[in-house]
């Protein structure tokens, strides 16, 4: 039996129903840690975020601003496009519709541009950007996000591949058009479902 193989069969002896794992992916238990660049260091106070573009009312929250609004809690697997699966991650924050809401979001807009600090960038449809469980998120595991993890607030956008779900993020953007972020630029899939194995462009 390859490793995969193992890993899914071990996943169900666990007593997780195996359809959890999307196609080529393996369980861990561990929390890998995947970025291009530095990890940026803020000082406190420093960090901000952005809500703009296809907008009436753009505004900026700093950190105190972000965790003083109504927040939920979720508990959600998530899965890299290097293949490896984490399930039952505990995430808080603010839901980006709610964010949206709040800047007063024009019907036309389609998208979402997600900005993270160094110039990442991950497009979304505006549908998976705004379903209930896309966060602002600024704790993991009951406690304040680990900076290598993407803390102070990262987005997390559980349903599709984790690329999209952008760590030390700085902006959402509402776009009128989709275009390609920094990884979708490099050759990774506009959408990427890890169900439907969207790694790469044509998948
Ligand atoms: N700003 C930024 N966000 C990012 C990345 C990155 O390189 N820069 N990598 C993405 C990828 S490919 C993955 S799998 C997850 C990894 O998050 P983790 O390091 O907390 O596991 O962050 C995503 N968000
Ligand atoms: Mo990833």
């Amino acid at each position: 039996m390859g490793f995969f193989e193992k890993n899914r069969a071990e996943t169900q002896a666990k007593g997780f129903d195996a359809q959890r794992l999307p196609p080529g992916q393996y369980l861990t238990d561990r929390f890998p840690v995947l970025h291009v660049g530095d990890v940026p260091t803020y000082q406190p106070g420093e960090w901000s975020i952005e809500i703009f573009g296809a907008v009436s009312a753009p505004f900026t929250l700093n950190y105190a601003q972000l965790v003083a609004l109504p927040s939920v809690s979720i508990t959600t697997d998530i899965h890299c496009v290097t293949k490896w699966s984490k399930f039952d991650t505990v995430w808080k924050g603010v839901r980006v519709r709610d964010l949206f809401a709040q800047a007063g979001i024009d019907s036309s807009a389609t998208h979402v541009m997600a900005h993270a600090e160094y110039g990442y960038t991950a497009n979304l449809p505006l549908v998976d950007a705004t379903g209930d469980d896309a966060l602002v998120a600024y704790a993991y595991d009951n406690t304040d996000i680990e900076p290598i993890h993407g803390g102070p607030v990262r987005l997390v956008i559980p349903h599709l591949y984790f690329w999209k779900s952008a760590k030390w993020l700085r902006g959402l953007e509402a776009t009128t058009q989709d275009a390609p972020g920094f990884w979708e630029q490099n050759g990774y899939h506009m959408y990427g479902d890890p169900f439907l194995e969207q790694r790469h462009w044509g998948d």
